[in-house]
């Protein structure tokens, strides 16, 4: 059951696609203390989830949570914000689940736990918001039927039925691609591309980061480090392996650059309070930021892409959509002014730490936020009320521009930030994470939070972004990434090379590489299911495990589609871990593509070894796992002959969903 309030003055953000009628008042559940604070007191029993992409467990208690898009490489534990803003929260207490939806651009704070242990106090910082609250009971709702039904992913397929179908990528975005920061030219990607031919390691992309363009304009090529490129393209794609360009939110300020040339001509840019555009400056020097806020925007905005379309491209990543703002014009020359006034002064403790912060506070300025305005629906808005919309609104006109553009073939599209709502139209990475093993839990933990809110199409940049990779590090996280729809190592520029075909062992990194190509029908089934049926993909153990004390206390296994659960080893040095099983379960141990054991285990605590080249599953009693034949792409995948593993069942229980993988799916 889904109820609708309205608080103040909401922005329609267009993240809902269903209609409700609006309630009187304030949600049930919740208590509204002065201004804008809504309280639910929280048992000891009670485990809240959601939030998507953000800091911390999986269970959210005992932190406090700010919706800020931000870009912020340091994904630590004291932070509050990250890219994203996922304003969803399902409390789970004993069997029972609520969840609420905070549709708001507004900053959101979510004080789970922190000011007080037993309790949830969610601010909004203007007021003006549609709050929902949606309880299990499921009176007239489609029941879904092949679901597994529990009350919090009842409370999960209502929200997300309300919030319309996740975003479907075309089947190659379930192989494995490499990235790195700092390919330069044609000459690189074919070093990469050979370097795996020659490991014989699988591969089905290979993304081109911001070097591939002219002086870093989108929709541009550089034609000297990349000569006919359209027939690059199709030379690449002659091997099954997609290019995937990087796209940002920026738009270079220099003469006879079209998309500059046009975008002022015709109003596309945002503007300041005095009507000019404003100048910001980030890769490119100087730029000006479309207004994707104006329907006219998104459109010429999402007609640009087709550059790269008609050469044959047929994936993007959009990045920097915060967006991230080096410096504005303003914010240098106040910057500039105030270091004059420290010149020839002693520069005690206070004043020498104030001198430095001028500079250091000039990226990402909140006063930066403030300087400009939005078009939308006839409004004039400053853009700091509706920040946290701005990346959903780039990957938005990007979606819209490929129905039209490529009416018969999906586009890989996903994004750094994002808004619920922009689920529809791409997935999204985690950003900047670096190579440290808190941010292998930290990847585990994101993903049921980021499913809970639409976005299955996700992952982590594998290998970790910044900071230099160690082998172990590569390995294990390829042991996680095994399990995500998005399977990127990408790597940040000036750390360790990150290729695969680099180090030392790199046959027991096939050996993971091809297992992800074996388990991709399955997948890939998981996945089209989970998107068709509004369901979860990843999920917690508690969401099956309701009744369950201790599946809601772990915090570093997940379920993996209907048949399987991971526990990977994310610490370094380990040779195994304990595994919980929340019932009796086989045991799949893999070294590699090849399945060397198989066993059943007892419900209960178990010490699982685990060496640097095995993935170990779980497979649920009742549940089959269709595996392929590993192959160098998916497109030579043999999806006609699978093998099934079983526990207590026959191939033929297993849902297999198989379409021909590029065709777009009907609304
Ligand atoms: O300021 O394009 O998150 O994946 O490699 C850094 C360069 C800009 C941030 C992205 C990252 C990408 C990098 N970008």
């Amino acid at each position: 059951m889904i109820r609708k309030y309205s608080i103040g003055r909401p922005i329609e953000t267009g993240s809902v696609v269903s209609k409700f009628p609006l309630s009187e008042g304030t949600p049930k559940g919740l208590t509204l203390q002065e201004g804008s604070t809504f309280v639910i007191s929280l048992s000891d029993t009670a485990v809240v989830y959601g939030l998507g992409e953000t800091v911390r467990g999986i269970n959210k208690r005992g932190w406090k949570y700010i919706s800020n898009c931000s870009d912020d490489p340091n994904h630590t534990e004291s932070k509050n914000s990250l890219y994203a803003a996922h304003n969803f929260v399902l409390i789970l207490d004993k069997e029972e689940a609520t969840g609420y939806y905070f549709d708001t651009p507004e900053k959101v704070i979510f004080d789970i736990g922190y000011t007080r242990l037993d309790q949830m106090a969610v601010t909004l910082t203007k007021g003006d918001a549609y709050i929902y609250e949606i309880t299990a009971d499921i009176t007239g709702m489609n029941t879904m039927a092949g679901a597994e039904d529990s009350s919090p992913r009842r409370v999960v397929r209502q929200f997300r039925q309300m919030i319309g179908r996740s975003y479907i990528p075309p089947l190659w975005a379930f192989g494995y691609g490499q990235s790195r920061w700092g390919y330069r030219c044609r000459k690189d990607i074919e070093n990469v591309i050979a370097g795996y031919e020659e490991a014989d390691i699988p591969l089905d992309s290979v993304y081109m980061d911001i070097d591939y363009m002219e002086r870093y304009k989108d929709f541009t090529v550089d034609e000297e480090k990349f000569p006919q490129f359209g027939e690059f393209v199709s030379e690449v794609k002659k091997k099954n392996i997609h290019l995937v360009p990087i796209i940002d939110a920026g738009v270079k300020i220099e003469e006879g650059y079209d998309v500059y040339e046009e975008g002022v001509r015709d109003g596309h840019f945002c503007k300041k309070e005095d009507g000019k555009e404003l100048v910001a400056a980030v890769w490119p020097g100087r730029v000006h930021f479309p207004d994707f806020f104006q329907e006219k925007t998104r459109k010429w905005f999402g007609e640009k892409y087709d550059v790269l379309l008609k050469q044959g491209i047929d994936g993007f990543w959009n990045d920097m959509n915060e967006p991230a703002i080096f410096y504005t014009e303003e914010g240098l020359t106040e910057a500039f002014s105030r270091i004059k006034e420290y010149e020839g002064k002693n520069l005690d403790i206070q004043s020498f730490f104030d001198f430095q912060s001028v500079v250091g506070s000039l990226n990402n300025n909140p006063k930066d936020y403030a300087r400009f305005y939005h078009n939308y629906e006839g409004q004039k808005i400053r853009h700091d009320k509706v920040h946290n919309l701005y990346g959903y609104l780039m990957t938005r006109a990007a979606g819209e521009a490929f129905r039209r553009l490529s009416p018969d073939k999906r586009i890989l599209l996903f994004s750094r930030s994002s808004y619920i709502g922009m689920h529809r139209y791409g997935g999204v990475w985690t950003g900047d994470n670096q190579s440290w093993w808190s941010h292998m839990l930290l990847n585990i933990q994101q993903l049921p939070g980021l499913n809970m809110c639409g976005f299955l199409f996700s992952g982590a940049d594998t290998g970790g972004f910044g900071a230099d990779c160690t082998e172990d590090i590569v390995l294990r996280w390829l042991a996680v990434s095994l399990y995500t729809p998005l399977f990127r190592n990408h790597a940040a520029l000036g750390t360790r090379d990150q290729e695969l075909y680099r180090f030392v062992h790199k046959d027991w990194m096939r050996g993971l590489i091809r297992l992800r190509y074996a388990l991709i029908p399955y997948l890939y089934s998981e996945f089209m299911k989970a998107a068709f049926r509004d369901d979860l993909y990843i999920q917690p153990l508690s969401f099956v495990y309701t009744e369950d004390e201790r599946a809601r206390n772990v915090e570093d296994q997940l379920l993996v589609g209907e048949s399987i659960m991971i526990a990977p080893v994310y610490t370094q040095n380990a040779t195994g871990r304990m595994v919980y099983l929340p019932e009796e379960m086989k045991m799949l141990r893999f070294a590699g593509d090849s399945l060397v054991e198989e066993s059943v285990l007892a419900k209960g605590d178990h010490y699982i070894p685990v060496s640097l080249k095995e993935a170990v599953m779980f497979l649920r009693p009742g549940h089959a796992l269709p595996l392929a034949k590993p192959a160098k792409t998916t497109a030579e995948l043999d999806l006609d002959h699978l093998t099934y593993l079983t526990f207590n069942a026959r191939p033929e229980d297993y849902e297999l969903y198989r379409d021909d993988g590029i065709t777009p799916v009907k609304e």
